[in-house]
């Protein structure tokens, strides 16, 4: 049976319609996925909604729907960007799907069998329009420290999860298993707090009374599950329910014990505390592996300002993707920030981007070929019969890439990933000033022109396979234009990256350019 590879993003939640930092961890999502799809690995990549509790019901109220109409509206907007994205995500789960419920209270039922879950009478400072609990600490002279209105003492009996008693045994964890949160700065981050502060229970029910949006304990009906309780479960669920079949078997069983743990899980900073600490101690008390990886993402700012929807400041990924294309967006948020660091987006830097990366380095290294080899060898591609310097040094730059990307993807460093690969393209480039094809055709050396282009092509090639999980339009794209058959997303990668894989005589196709230069 091949490898497993099972990648997550989070699920979001149905209050509101995706934006630029719901785009960007799918997209990272999506590249792993593709990349160990190429690989030949059998991957199993999920995405989904998250459309319980508080604020979805109040989206809802608003809209004067009921939560379960509200959220099957809002689905829509996250499945059909992701496919305008191309993102390939084999499951969408929706946490209000029959069987993931079924899976929560199992576990619900399994906790409190096991008494890792108890009822107690909790007491705080309660502001009843927010729906929030704050410490006495927290309120300032009396009012909720969020909105400002008063908050009033309550008395509540709730469900708590006994996080506390796993405290020692995440601390372990985390500091034997260095990939376990990254990046560094965030695992020291979580370590510092769990080191440093006693933590608690977590309260993991809602009384009806207050909230009825949400998956009922199965052990009493007069409460809901806490949503992040829910919503955490969904990527143990839809290893059960929504996964590929598991070396040809589809039982729930064989599934889970394939597909569990998932290798990555991919968040935003804003997140990191729930997965790390919630999910990681749940898993703990259900004797369940715990993922192999938690990867905290930074947050994007529009230019230089938070996004908010109150301030109109939201990047829209489905404006850029129309204008621009998709790959265009994907190539722009992996290149521009680290994968862990925050950062900006703004139509200057994507615009400067677009115009010198794929449109000139790129798209007219595409163009310069394929128009050359229509011009002299009639569009067919040329024998390489010589061999120079200068093709060594193209040769070796494309050998070195593999190795590269490898480690490049298993530290999730996207941006280095498409630096290393852009190092060939860079290298091609020059390649064609070094070799001055328009001059061999001018002093009529046909034998050295055709070496040149087609290593020209076969570099082309080799970039185009290695940017396919970062730009699949546009590999395809290289790929047709090369009259290469088949799908690129369907190639084995260790089968076409041998140098030479191209056939002398093949008919390319000449397309339109890859990127049209934007002009602002
Ligand atoms: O938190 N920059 O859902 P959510 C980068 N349902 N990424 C951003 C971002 C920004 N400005 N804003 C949001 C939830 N994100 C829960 C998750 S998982 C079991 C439950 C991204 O709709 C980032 O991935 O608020 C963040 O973690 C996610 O959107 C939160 O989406």
């Amino acid at each position: 049976m091949p490898k497993k590879f099972y990648i997550t993003t989070p699920i979001y939640y149905v209050n509101d319609v995706p934006h630029i930092g719901h785009a960007y961890t799918t997209i990272a999502a999506d590249v792993l996925a593709r990349y160990h799809r190429l690989k030949g690995e059998a991957v199993f990549f999920l995405t989904g909604t998250d459309e319980h509790g508080q604020k979805v019901e109040k989206a809802a109220t608003e809209r004067g729907l009921t939560p379960k109409a509200h959220a099957d509206s809002m689905t829509v907007n996250f499945q059909r960007l992701w496919e305008k994205l191309e993102i390939s995500n084999d499951a969408f789960i929706r946490t209000t799907d029959r069987e993931h419920v079924a899976v929560v209270q199992e576990l619900l039922r399994k906790l409190y069998d096991a008494g890792e879950i108890e009822r107690r009478t909790y007491e705080g400072w309660y502001c009843t329009p927010d729906e929030r609990f704050w410490t006495g600490k927290e309120i300032v002279e009396g009012k909720c420290p969020d909105c400002g209105r008063p908050v009033e003492r309550i008395t509540e009996d709730n469900y708590f999860f006994l996080m506390s008693k796993y405290q020692d045994r995440l601390i372990e964890h985390i500091s034997k298993n260095p990939n376990y949160i990254q990046p560094e700065s965030r695992r020291n981050e979580v370590l510092g707090f769990l080191r440093t502060q006693k933590l608690g229970d977590l309260c993991i029910s809602r009384p009806k009374a207050r909230l009825s949006w949400g998956i009922e304990l199965p052990f009493d009906r007069d409460f809901v599950t806490y949503v992040w309780f829910d919503a955490l479960v969904n990527y143990f669920s839809a290893a059960r329910y929504l996964s590929p079949p598991a070396g040809g078997e589809s039982g729930p069983s064989e599934k889970e014990k394939f597909w569990w743990p998932a290798d990555h899980h991919l968040v935003g900073k804003d997140i990191l505390t729930t997965h790390s600490v919630y999910w990681s101690t749940m898993l703990m008390a259900l004797g369940l592996s715990l993922p192999g990886n938690i990867f905290a993402h930074g947050w994007w700012t529009l230019d230089g300002k938070k996004m908010s929807k109150s301030l109109g400041n939201v990047v829209d990924p489905n404006e850029v993707v129309d204008t621009y294309g998709a790959d265009a967006f994907r190539y722009f948020v992996l290149r521009e920030v680290p994968f862990g660091l925050d950062g900006d987006f703004s139509i200057e830097t994507f615009t400067t981007r677009f115009n010198t990366e794929l449109a000139n380095d790129l798209g007219n290294l595409l163009s310069r070929v394929i128009t050359m080899i229509e011009k002299y060898f009639d569009g067919k591609i040329p024998q390489a019969s010589s061999d120079q310097p200068s093709d060594r040094q193209l040769r070796e730059i494309a050998a070195a890439i593999a190795p590269k990307v490898e480690e490049d993807l298993g530290s999730l460093s996207f941006t280095k990933y498409i630096h290393d690969v852009w190092a060939l393209v860079t290298r091609a480039n020059r390649y064609v000033e070094e070799n001055a094809p328009w001059k061999l055709a001018k002093n009529k050396d046909l034998e050295r022109l055709g070496s040149v282009l087609y290593n020209l092509a076969e570099a082309l090639r080799r970039a185009g396979l290695y940017l396919a999980p970062v730009m699949p339009s546009t590999s395809q794209k290289i790929w047709d234009a090369l009259g290469l058959e088949g799908r690129i997303a369907s190639c084995r990668r260790q089968d076409e990256q041998a140098w030479g894989r191209t056939a002398a005589g093949t008919a390319i196709e000449a397309g339109a350019q890859l990127f049209p230069r934007i002009d602002l």
